[in-house]
């Protein structure tokens, strides 16, 4: 076939950008999985040194940064993926994607020229490398901006205030408070900035071939974006830096086409030049397309971070969390909590105690009773959100902190069950009552493993379901690509009516209930120790 050629049996590209890896995945016109793929950060591209994807600084471990020169180059690896896999990339009508939340990449001058003007016959992260003025972008793991959180928190006239405009109040992966520090730290880079792109919208930016729009659901991720109104909020903007509405670009619905595949990608990897990028969002938006939440479901995605996200029926004004923009419509709204000691933690513990297999772990998990022996422990390898603390802490029946348990089972069990009931204590606190009609829909890497989710059954008391297969963020960014394309004449429920409805995974034991509510008065008393 000639490249180039629109055919028949229209695809639609999904991706995700996520913290370890992209992903791929081929949907057809019914929405179907045809073809999937990943490339993996730490094991593919091992000149760049990450782990767990990401680069922690070595005097601050606040730090967290990615150069966004290695998603690029990992992105041609992706793609060449695909056509080695057989996937006919003329066939592709739309893409759209999906990425870790918060990051930012900061353009260079003349970068954008760059973007419109690429030789097909070279590659991209060659000809992008004097893009970046800033040459390691901040992630959402990031935790070194508590002073630039308070300076917009102040600005504003309090953190209420500055939740009740932005969705949440301002925590240190958001991106205004990163672009503060930029500002403050490296006041030459950010002056040389034409643009500032999320890790989502910078993504979507290499295929149109000039600068991509954030959109309103990953941009609620800001501390910069009035929820309410879609527009910058100009105290906010001015509280973080100059002219930032200029290089942010005004932000567009999730589902908005931004225009057609730059011709780069069309004579490089063989795309329909009629192929139409729509916007990429955050992965956790992406997660509840994918997973096709509706109201009453709770959405818990069990990636490098754990995140908990529901619909809500109003925008409200959280204490802790967030409060997101929906992907699939301008007048509805998410409500997130995110968890940032999830699976590297338990990868953590599965070294330790599991001979590094989940196999090992699940079956020391499932050798020890619900509750534990009355033992309990809470886990934090690096700066938790949500608690804001960080180390190890285990107590024995007796209420006595102790330094180890009594055996490897007790220790897997104690840091499963203390990240499911720290979880459900938080989302109490935001007013979430998890019942017995509430759907729990489990996603990402451990909602593969049954003995985990048997413990977050029990811990919440409520059936878990699960999508048997593909990720759920990069299956919503291929949603999301056929509903831009087509949500002028059908809802997003009339597209994806016939596809199967998520299974049910697990249930609780009939003492679910009594052993872990006392649990989490318990967490909720550790918890105030800690912190004192
Ligand atoms: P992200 O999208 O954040 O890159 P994923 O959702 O792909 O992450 O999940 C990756 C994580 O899933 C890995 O860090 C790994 O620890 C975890 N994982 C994969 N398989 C299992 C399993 N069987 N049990 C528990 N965790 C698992
Ligand atoms: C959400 C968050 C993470 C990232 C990476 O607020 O920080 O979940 O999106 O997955």
């Amino acid at each position: 076939m000639k490249m180039g050629t629109p055919t028949k049996d229209a695809t639609f590209l999904g991706l995700d950008l996520s913290t370890q890896q992209w992903k791929a995945v081929v949907v057809d016109e019914d929405l179907h999985v045809v073809h999937e793929t990943q490339v993996q950060f730490d094991k593919d591209l091992p000149e760049y040194r990450t782990h767990g994807g990401v680069i922690r600084d070595t005097t601050d471990n606040r730090v967290v940064t990615v150069p966004p020169l290695m998603w690029v180059k990992a992105l041609e690896m992706l793609l060449d993926k695909l056509r080695i896999g057989g996937v006919d990339l003329s066939k592709v009508s739309a893409i759209s994607g999906s990425a870790q939340q918060h990051g930012s990449v900061f353009w260079a001058m003349g970068a954008e020229l760059r973007l419109k003007s690429l030789d097909a016959n070279r590659f991209l992260h060659e000809q992008l490398a004097g893009c970046f003025s800033v040459l390691q972008s901040p992630v959402w793991m990031d935790a070194s901006t508590t002073t630039q959180c308070r300076q917009l928190e102040e600005a504003v006239g309090g953190a209420q205030v500055l939740a009740s405009i932005t969705g949440s109040h301002a925590y240190e992966r958001f991106t205004g408070p990163q672009i503060a520090k930029v500002f403050q730290t490296k006041p030459t880079a950010y002056r040389n900035t034409e643009r500032i792109s999320l890790v989502s919208s910078f993504a979507a930016s290499l295929f149109l071939g000039q600068y991509a729009s954030i959109d309103y659901a990953d941009g609620s991720g800001m501390n910069l974006l009035d929820i309410r109104s879609k527009e910058w909020s100009e105290v906010c903007l001015n509280a973080c830096a100059p002219d930032l509405a200029q290089k942010l670009g005004d932000p567009v619905p999730s589902y908005s086409v931004q225009g057609s595949i730059s011709s780069y990608f069309v004579e490089r990897f063989g795309f329909s030049s009629t192929c139409k990028v729509v916007s990429f969002t955050g992965d956790n938006p992406a997660s509840l397309v994918g997973m096709r939440l509706t109201q009453g479901d709770v959405l818990l995605s069990l990636g490098t971070s754990d995140t908990v996200i529901a619909p809500l029926v109003e925008p409200c004004t959280l204490s802790e969390g967030h409060v997101l923009c929906s992907p699939l419509s301008t007048d509805s709204y998410v409500a997130l909590l995110c968890f940032k000691n999830g699976s590297l933690t338990r990868e953590r513990i599965r070294h330790d105690c599991a001979e590094d297999e989940w196999q090992i772990f699940s079956e020391l998990l499932d050798s020890t009773p619900r509750g534990n022996f009355g033992n309990m422990g809470l886990y934090y390898d690096v700066q938790e959100i949500i608690p804001f603390v960080n180390g190890d802490y285990r107590f024995n029946k007796a209420g006595i902190r102790v330094n180890r348990f009594s055996g490897k089972e007790v220790e897997v069990r104690a840091l499963v069950e203390g990240q499911f009931v720290a979880k459900r204590a938080h989302i109490e606190d935001v007013g979430f009552v998890v019942g017995k009609c509430t759907r729990i829909l489990a996603t990402g890497g451990a909602s593969n493993n049954r003995s985990i989710l048997q413990v977050l059954s029990d811990v919440f008391n409520t059936p878990v379901f699960v999508m048997d297969g593909v990720n759920s963020a990069v299956l919503g960014a291929a949603y999301l690509a056929k509903f831009a394309l087509q949500h002028l004449s059908q809802s997003f429920e009339e597209i994806t009516s016939h596809l199967p409805c998520p299974e049910l995974a697990c249930s609780p034991y009939g003492d679910a209930l009594s052993v872990y509510t006392p649990m989490v008065t318990r967490y909720r008393a550790i918890l105030e120790e800690i912190v004192n």
